[in-house]
Parts: C-alpha cells; sequence; structure tokens
C-alpha cells in the first residue's frame, strides 16, 4: 500500500531555504519510546533532510543507531505522510476522507468539543501515550488544554505501570543502576528483555562485560536473539517469573549467600522474606516454570558468589497478572546479597524517576481548579467506550481525541476497540503523521510534525541524559505540531490563561526549570544529571524507610500482601481451559510499537505477521511453516503464517508485534486474542497471559 522511495525525496514547499550544497548537521534526539534515547544528528541539505546518524559525542549512543531510526528520512518524507487536515466522508473505518482547511476542521472541533463539555466535558476524553516520548509534544499543551477544559483523565498504564508500582514499592522509585556500568559488570542477568532488539545500546555494554569475561544469563520464554548469545537461557513459562525469583531467594538461604550486613542495615522486611522464600524449593519453582530445578540452583549459585552482579530487568515479564508482584520479587534480589554496594551491580528497570521533571508546570493540573474529573484506563478503552452513562460510570464517551497513540492496534481485545470507535455517535479527533488503524475512525484526522520538524525535549528510562531536540527542517505540508493544535483549540475554547500562548522553546526550558543547564542543551545538546555511581551502596533508597522495602507498608495498608509473592496467570496453561497454548506478543526488532509497519525497508525484513509455535506442538496440529494458521480463543480470532521454530518453546507460541490491523491477512493483529484483564499492581495490560488454540486454516 505505499510506495517504497529509495531516492531522496525532493525539497518540500515549505522548507527554510539554505545555501544550495551547504549541509548542516541539525542536533536531536530520538522520540520513540525505547529507553535508548539515543542523540541523532541530522544532516539537511537545502532544507532537506538527507541523513540521521547517532551523535558520536554522546556516551550511551556512541554514534550508533538502530536500523529503523537510521531510516528515518524514509518515514519522514513517507508518500503517504498526512499533510492536510482531513474530513471524514464515508462510513467510520472505511477510512475515507476529504481535505479542509486547518480553521474548518478546528472550528468544527471546538464546536463539537464545546457542545459537549456545555453538557459534561468528562464526556471527553484524550487519548495518548508515547508515540514520542517528547515532553513537550507529549503532555504539555494537551495537558493544560484537557485539565482547563475538565475533560476525562487518562490512566496511562499500558507499558509500564505493573513493574513501575512494583520497583516503587520496593526501591522506592523507578530507579536502579547507571546504565554505563553494566560494562563492568561479571554477571548480567537479562530478565524479560530481548535487548538486541530492544535496547541495543544496553546490549552493546553487555557485550563488552562479555569481552571482559562476564557471563550473561537470560530470562525470557522465547529463545531470542538476545537468548541466542547469552551464556545461558532459562526458557521459562510467560507469567512465572515470580516463582523464580522466590526460590533463587530459597537457595540464596540455605547456602548462606547473604550480605547478613546489607541486609540488617539497608532493608525492611527480612524475616518475613525469609520465610516466604523458604517455601519456594527449586523443585517447586522448576514445575511452575517448566525449566530444571538445576539450572535455577546454578543462578542462584551465579547470582549468589558473583561480584559485582547486576539485572537488566525489562517490562516484558510485567505484562502479566502477576507482574507487579514479579518485579517485587525481582527487586529484592540484590539486597539480599549486597549487589548494590558496586557501581556495576544492582538492577536496572527503568531510570526514569531519576529526572526532576517539572510536570506540574508543564501540564499544569492546577487548570482543574478544584474538579476531580473520573479516570479511565486505557487498557479497558475497549469497555469503556460501550458503557452506558451510569451513576458509577459517570457520562457515556462522546469524544475521544487521539495523540501520540495508536489505540486500535495497540490495545487489548481489538474487536472491542473496534466496536467502541465505530459507534456513529462518537465524535474522534486523530492527530497523526499517517492514516494508522485509528485514523480510518476518525472524524477528524490532522496532520502531526515529526521529530525532525518539532522542538522538544526528552529524559530516558535507560540512562540518565536530558537530550534537546531541535528542528532540522520546516514542517512539511500543512503540518502542525500537538502543541500549536491544543493551542489553537484553547484559543477557539476561550481559554485565556497566559500559559496557552507559550511556545514550543519556552515550554522545553520549563520541562526541567532550573535543575537541568538549558544552555548546555542548547550548544552541546545533551546534559548528564548528577546522580552517583552507586546511587544505593549505603542504602538511601526513596521508600518512606529510606531502605529496600521487602515488605511494604503501603501495600499492607491497602489490604494486599506486603511481601512479594507468585501470582499465577489469569489464563493458566494447563488448566482446564479449552485453550491450551499461552500466546505472548512481543516487539518485533524493526517496528518500534505500531510504528514502522508502513515503512517499506522496514516491512520488508520483518516480512510479515508470523505466529512462531515449536515442533511438537506444530505437529500435533498439523501445522507446517509458511501454511495459514487461525488463532483463537474466546475474544476472537486472527490469521496469520506459522513458522515452525525452536524459538517457542512447547506449550508457548509467539506473535511478534505490533503490526497494522490493515496489513494483516484478515484485518486484525494479536490484540484481537488479548483480554482486559488488569495486573495485580499498577492496574497495567496483561497481554502476555492469554491462551489461545492454533488450528491450520
Ligand atoms: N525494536 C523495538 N524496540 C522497542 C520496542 C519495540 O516495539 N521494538 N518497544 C519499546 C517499548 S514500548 C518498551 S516498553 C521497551 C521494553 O519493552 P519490552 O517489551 O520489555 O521489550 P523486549 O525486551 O523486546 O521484550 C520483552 C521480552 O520479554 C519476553 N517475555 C514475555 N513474557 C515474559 C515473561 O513472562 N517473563 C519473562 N521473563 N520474559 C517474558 C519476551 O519474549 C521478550 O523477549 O522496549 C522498547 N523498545
Ligand atoms: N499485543 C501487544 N500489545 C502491546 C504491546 C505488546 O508487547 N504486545 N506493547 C504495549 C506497549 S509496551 C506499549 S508502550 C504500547 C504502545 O502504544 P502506542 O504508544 O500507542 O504506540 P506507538 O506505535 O509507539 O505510537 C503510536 C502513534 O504515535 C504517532 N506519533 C509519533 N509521534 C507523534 C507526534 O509527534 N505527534 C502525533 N500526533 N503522533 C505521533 C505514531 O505515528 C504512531 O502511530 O503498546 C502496547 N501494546
Ligand atoms: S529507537 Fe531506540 S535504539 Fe533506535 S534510535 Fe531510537 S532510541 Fe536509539
Ligand atoms: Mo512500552
Amino acid at each position: 500500500m505505499d510506495g517504497y522511495h529509495r531516492q531522496m525525496p525532493g525539497p518540500s514547499p515549505v522548507s527554510a531555504p539554505h545555501p544550495a550544497g551547504d549541509a548542516r548537521e541539525v542536533r536531536g534526539a530520538c522520540p520513540h519510546d525505547c529507553p535508548d534515547t539515543c542523540a541523532l544528528l541530522t544532516t539537511v541539505r537545502d532544507g532537506v533532510a538527507i541523513r540521521v546518524h547517532g551523535n558520536p559525542e554522546h556516551r550511551p549512543t556512541d554514534g550508533v543507531l538502530c536500523t529503523k531510526v537510521s531510516r528515518y528520512t524514509e518515514r519522514s518524507y513517507h508518500p503517504e505522510r498526512l499533510l492536510q487536515p482531513l474530513k471524514r466522508v464515508g462510513p467510520k473505518g472505511s477510512g475515507r476522507y476529504e481535505p479542509v482547511g486547518w480553521d474548518e476542521a478546528l472550528d468544527a472541533i471546538a464546536a463539537r468539543l464545546k457542545d459537549i463539555a456545555a453538557r459534561d466535558a468528562q464526556a471527553i476524553l484524550p487519548y495518548s501515550y508515547c508515540g514520542t516520548m517528547g515532553l513537550v509534544q507529549g503532555e504539555s499543551m494537551a495537558g493544560r488544554f484537557f485539565h482547563r477544559l475538565g475533560a476525562s483523565l487518562l490512566d496511562r498504564t499500558i507499558c509500564a505501570t505493573a513493574g513501575g508500582e512494583g520497583l516503587t514499592q520496593t526501591l522506592g522509585g523507578k530507579v536502579g543502576m547507571k546504565v554505563e556500568f553494566f560494562a563492568e559488570s561479571k554477571l548480567i542477568v537479562i530478565w524479560g528483555s530481548n535487548s538486541i532488539a530492544s535496547n541495543l545500546h544496553f546490549w552493546r555494554l553487555a557485550q563488552e562485560a562479555k569481552r571482559n569475561g562476564a557471563r550473561l544469563v537470560c530470562i525470557d520464554p522465547r529463545k531470542t536473539e538476545t537468548a541466542d548469545k547469552c551464556h545461558e537461557h532459562l526458557q521459562l513459562r510467560p507469567g512465572t517469573d515470580g516463582a523464580l525469583a522466590l526460590a533463587l531467594m530459597h537457595e540464596l538461604v540455605v547456602n548462606d549467600w547473604l550480605d547478613h550486613d546489607y541486609i540488617a542495615r539497608n532493608t525492611v522486611g527480612w524475616q518475613g522474606l525469609r520465610e516466604r522464600a523458604m517455601g519456594w524449593t527449586p523443585e517447586r519453582a522448576a514445575q511452575i516454570c517448566g525449566i530444571p530445578a538445576q539450572q535455577i540452583r546454578d543462578l542462584a549459585r551465579d547470582w549468589g558468589t558473583t561480584r559485582p552482579a547486576a539485572i537488566r530487568l525489562n517490562y516484558g515479564m510485567q505484562r502479566v497478572r502477576g507482574g507487579g508482584n514479579a518485579a517485587r520479587a525481582i527487586a529484592c534480589l540484590p539486597a539480599l546479597t549486597g549487589a548494590w554496594r558496586h557501581r556495576a551491580g544492582g538492577l536496572l528497570l527503568s531510570s526514569s524517576g531519576m529526572f526532576p521533571i517539572d510536570r506540574a508546570t508543564l501540564q499544569r493540573p492546577d487548570l482543574l481548579a478544584g474538579r476531580a474529573p473520573r479516570t479511565i484506563n486505557m487498557v479497558t478503552i475497549g469497555d469503556d467506550l460501550q458503557r452506558p452513562s451510569s451513576a458509577q460510570f459517570g457520562p457515556r464517551v462522546e469524544a475521544v481525541v487521539v495523540y501520540n497513540s495508536n489505540p486500535l492496534a495497540v490495545a487489548p481485545e481489538s474487536a472491542k476497540v473496534v466496536q467502541g470507535f465505530a459507534r456513529e455517535d462518537l465524535f474522534t479527533v486523530v492527530i497523526e503523521h499517517f492514516q494508522t488503524d485509528t485514523a480510518d475512525y476518525a472524524d477528524y484526522i490532522l496532520p502531526a510534525t515529526t521529530q525532525l520538524e518539532h522542538w522538544d525535549i526528552h529524559a530516558s528510562y535507560g540512562h540518565t541524559d536530558v537530550l534537546l531536540n531541535r528542528p532540522a527542517i520546516a514542517p512539511l505540508g500543512q503540518a502542525w505540531t500537538n502543541t500549536a493544535v491544543f493551542r489553537a483549540l484553547a484559543a477557539r475554547m476561550g481559554f485565556d490563561e497566559p500559559c496557552f500562548a507559550d511556545d514550543d522553546q519556552a515550554l522545553c526550558r520549563q520541562a526541567f526549570g532550573a535543575r537541568v543547564d538549558f544552555q548546555q542543551l542548547l550548544d552541546v545538546g545533551f546534559a548528564t544529571l548528577r546522580i552517583p555511581d552507586a546511587p544505593f551502596a549505603d542504602g538511601g533508597f526513596p521508600t518512606p524507610s529510606g531502605k529496600c522495602e521487602f515488605f511494604s507498608e503501603r501495600l499492607a495498608r491497602q489490604g494486599l500482601d506486603g511481601l512479594p509473592d507468585h501470582l499465577p496467570n489469569h489464563e493458566l496453561a494447563g488448566s482446564s481451559s479449552v485453550y491450551p497454548l499461552a500466546m505472548i506478543s512481543p516487539p518485533a526488532r524493526n517496528f518500534l510499537n505500531s510504528t514502522f509497519p508502513n515503512v517499506r525497508s522496514l516491512r520488508d525484513i520483518e516480512g510479515e505477521p508470523l505466529l512462531e509455535i515449536c515442533e511438537s506442538d506444530a505437529l500435533a496440529r498439523g501445522i507446517v511453516s509458511g501454511s495459514v494458521v487461525r488463532v483463537f480463543n474466546d475474544r476472537g480470532e486472527y490469521r496469520c503464517k506459522a513458522q515452525v521454530s525452536d524459538r517457542a518453546r512447547q506449550g508457548v507460541v509467539n506473535g511478534l508485534g505490533i503490526w497494522w490491523r490493515k496489513l494483516g491477512l484478515d484485518g486484525t493483529n494479536v490484540n484481537q486474542l488479548t483480554s482486559q484483564k488488569l495486573t495485580d499492581l499498577g492496574r497495567g495490560p496483561v497481554f502476555y497471559d492469554c491462551l489461545v488454540e492454533v488450528q491450520a486454516a
């Protein structure tokens, strides 16, 4: 459906003039939802971006980008880029639109929102996530607009809240090791992460450690390309990480591989945790995890006796019912052995909590002025768009404004999400670069600028640098920044607070205020936060007690288990369910969530939507590689090609995501099968807690 242009596109009609042939480099930041937050250099000639490459001066980037973003010009100048506002002319979902002017579109949108707000602004729902991680084109002006309006609040849970909450209850926040010191570790446990695909710059550090003699262990139900390159792979069943972590503790206790001094001084709840762990013999966990008990014993010995030892935890392990508890259990392991004492020891899930972001200034929740709108969980958008008004729910959702997200492709139980967005009485605005699955259901589609065309400022969840993104080229066509859209809507709604006049550079400055040297960002493009090399060597965790909380008083007060435990999946393989296979749907290497499937050269590498299935499960079903299969459960059916592969373990099938529905064989993707059930902590999604059956089609 897209033309693939190998040649560089011609200059855009509105780009700023530059002396012919005089190329310049513009410093920026990768906007994608990836822990690496690379520093970009864009080569611009005659107002046209001709190359995007990694900034060699930025240490975490080290001059290297992933394949996706090194092809960024192909995405930005894609012939199907949305370049003018569009108004729906066909039925919802048909994708039929006609161009309209910005004024006409904005007038119509503002009139409709005003009309709804006059009854109850909570009937309006913003829906956004991390299409861009930029703090400005993310939730700055948009936050101000929806707060002032009194719209429903969105619980932005679709990725990381279970693990984030687990970490917060244990360590006090999304804090951990500084990523660069993984290079000095002697044992690296890569847990729930396909680093080569999704955290490439960490993988480079792990490789450096390996060259210096470190042992690499991977814990993942899928035999990923990362697992292939580690010394050891624990190929456990999805959603069993909590059991594994407790059994590791069991072995640390019985072999006394414990740092008693660190535990005594810097932890809370040791006696309770010790007792809990004693119930988790390696044999018990091995049965649940579906791996040999000896593998658990060996890993415990490695963890208990290697210094320095570090865990790179990632979000892949927390998209199951017990994800929050599993993250809690794993986060206890470094304190038990005193791994935090060394700068190359400890754990990193996310570094985002270490950034002093001034969200209150950016998003201005004070504009709610005492109102307390209801909160809608983005994971349950499928159900929530169908709900009638009620005392409990509040008003029926009458309008959704989508930006930086593609809910039809990324949210669970898509059939319901589609039904919701297909409602004739729902008013939908989508601000996008492309006509995504979601945009097909919009009443108005507004063309957004890409990272090459706007200012932004970035924190990171994989390192500890702040990055500034300067626009490299002028907006293409009639594309507007997200901030410009919300400024213009605010003006039409009559919101006259001065904050609606802040321009994007002012917003960039406000993001960190005086806490980051903005002049340095302007001069160099990035600035490193000042954080001790081994932040928890002597405790000092940002928890209420200042210690690593094996036992969380805060959870106990909510009536929850104060200690971490193993919580089995909602949908348990081997249970009495008629659906015998567990399906996981982790990221594809050449896509970034639902971004890039429409970029031809990257799609060609990924090929087509595939379901990996192991030989014995395939044989039992008469399935061969390349044949079309029906993957189904009570929520729906999804057709794709099978790939018989040892990347899948027995009982588990892998459907790499996140394809656009309209690029699938039958106009669906894996999320046709996933459920809207939630995690134990953080109200997150359970994408990898999903039973299915597979048949040859
Ligand atoms: N190329 C690429 N990079 C990405 C993304 C992408 O889509 N493509 N997505 C980005 C996003 S949004 C995020 S949140 C981050 C982090 O995103 P993550 O989803 O953590 O990314 P991965 O590390 O690729 O994948 C997680 C790994 O966890 C495994 N896994 C699945 N279930 C379980 C389980 O129960 N236990 C364990 N131990 N492992 C399990 C999967 O097989 C997979 O290999 O990556 C980002 N980076
Ligand atoms: N089955 C399954 N489903 C999953 C996952 C999984 O592993 N398996 N992963 C989940 C995870 S971890 C996440 S984070 C979510 C991701 O969900 P999303 O954040 O919704 O996905 P993205 O594809 O990253 O971004 C969505 C859109 O933002 C747009 N965009 C980018 N920049 C801009 C901008 O500056 N302005 C505007 N207006 N739009 C912009 C892009 O064009 C893209 O279409 O998906 C979740 N869904
Ligand atoms: S997607 Fe990740 S690895 Fe690729 S350029 Fe962006 S930050 Fe770097
Ligand atoms: Mo994510």
